[in-house]
């Protein structure tokens, strides 16, 4: 199939997932069409059959908002005619379900129809698009979608409960490569960031309000008097500046390292001996399901899609948002002898393999194949 892939093409796991997926598929032999404002970050290197298009927004004095979403309106229109695109797949809802309503409406007064597919990644729906200013378009740009995913029951769930919605959603989980993510930990990598062999604890996001990245180092701090160990903060965003301030006052910048974001996550979960995750919210947590397929067992909060995931006492555990002792003796349980830990990283790869790519991708394939036959004998070639 010609599929036309909408999504953010920074490091937050909607995009990260969106990217993987239109990999995969082309790897299936589709024909993948990114359509973004950016090169995706992990869209790297050439493939014969994925193409990206980038959105182009004029700016104009008059506007202190460059219309982003008209334009990818428009970009998408001229995707679709131009490439023969048999359907197309929007990730996260803000502005990309309603771009593609509105594409879709231009395209059918020329004679051209084409299903569209919104997958919901979490914030687009329980932290953003349920604010007041956005919610009526979401809602019903959702509704105006031919199909409709959630990446965890959780999110299901919550959409019901925040939006009226008409249609039926369904769940298909985020996915891991394992193969490509159960790699060899690079012996010198580890010496660099543990030269006494501590413990690599690693926590990787945004670094938004809702990931409570100072709960990461509160954690870190207690396990840290018990079991020696280094932290390994992954990726950027506004709770940075914050994050190194604590790190000073506490006194621990000799066992946190910033590392900024990263492409080659494979290598770096590879040396982890432990995940932390103990967000306000995640829909899913795809950072977890790496860092598991990686080996790491992890220590998260019980909120969302998390415990879909994560096993108690299996494969990581939860504790309540905010309860950093609790979060911290949990670590302790997990790393306090090599036998434990052993088995709940065992557990962590077994738990990841249900996600893996080769389960997962099939499951959006059947549902493109589905799609697109029944919209084109009603749609299409009404009888
Ligand atoms: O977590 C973020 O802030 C990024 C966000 C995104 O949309 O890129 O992540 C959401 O989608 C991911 C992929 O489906 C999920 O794994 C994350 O749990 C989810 N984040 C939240 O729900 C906060």
């Amino acid at each position: 199939m010609n599929i036309g892939i909408v999504c953010y093409p920074t490091f937050g796991g909607s995009g990260v997932l969106a990217t993987e997926l239109g990999k995969a598929l082309a790897e299936k032999n589709h024909t993948v069409h990114f359509i973004t404002y950016q090169q995706p970050v992990r869209l790297t290197g050439f493939r014969a059959n994925i193409f990206y298009h980038e959105v182009r927004v004029p700016t104009y004095p008059l506007f202190d908002y460059p219309p982003y979403e008209s334009a990818l309106a428009s970009t998408m229109v001229d995707v679709v005619k131009n490439n023969n695109i048999d359907l197309l797949h929007v990730h996260y809802a803000i502005p990309h379900a309603s771009a593609a309503y509105m594409a879709k409406q231009i395209l059918e007064k020329g004679g051209r129809y084409v299903p569209v597919i919104t997958t919901l990644h979490g914030t687009d729906i329980t932290l953003v698009g349920r604010d007041k200013t956005y919610a009526p378009v979401v809602a019903f740009s959702i509704n105006h979608s031919d199909a409709i995913t959630a990446v965890s029951e959780n999110l299901k769930e919550e959409t019901y409960k925040i939006f009226n919605i008409e249609k039926d959603i369904q769940v298909i989980y985020n996915f891991v490569d394992v193969q490509r993510f159960r790699k060899k930990p690079i012996d010198a990598f580890r010496k660099v960031i543990a030269p006494d062999n501590e413990r690599i604890i690693m926590h990787a996001s945004n670094f938004r309000k809702i990931k409570r990245i100072e709960d990461v180092i509160y954690i870190f701090k207690k396990l840290n008097e018990t079991i020696p160990s280094r932290l390994l903060l992954v990726g950027d965003g506004p709770e940075r500046p914050m994050a190194e301030a604590l790190c000073r006052e506490l006194d621990l910048c000799d066992d946190i390292r910033f590392v900024g974001k990263q492409q080659d996550m494979e290598e770096i979960f590879a040396i982890a001996d432990l995940f932390l995750l103990p967000s306000e919210y995640e829909s899913f947590g795809l950072s977890a399901l790496e860092a598991m397929a990686g080996g790491a067992p992890v220590v998260a909060t019980n909120v969302g899609g998390l415990p879909e995931i994560i096993k108690q006492g299996e494969n990581g555990y939860m504790g309540k948002v905010g309860d950093v002792d609790q979060m911290a003796q949990y670590a302790i349980d997990i790393l306090k002898d090599d036998a434990t830990f052993l088995k709940f990283r065992e557990n962590a790869r077994k738990q990841a393999d249900r996600f893996d790519i080769t389960r997962i991708v099939p499951q959006y394939e059947k549902l493109y194949e589905q799609l697109y036959e029944s919209y084109c004998k009603t749609v299409c070639n009404p009888v």
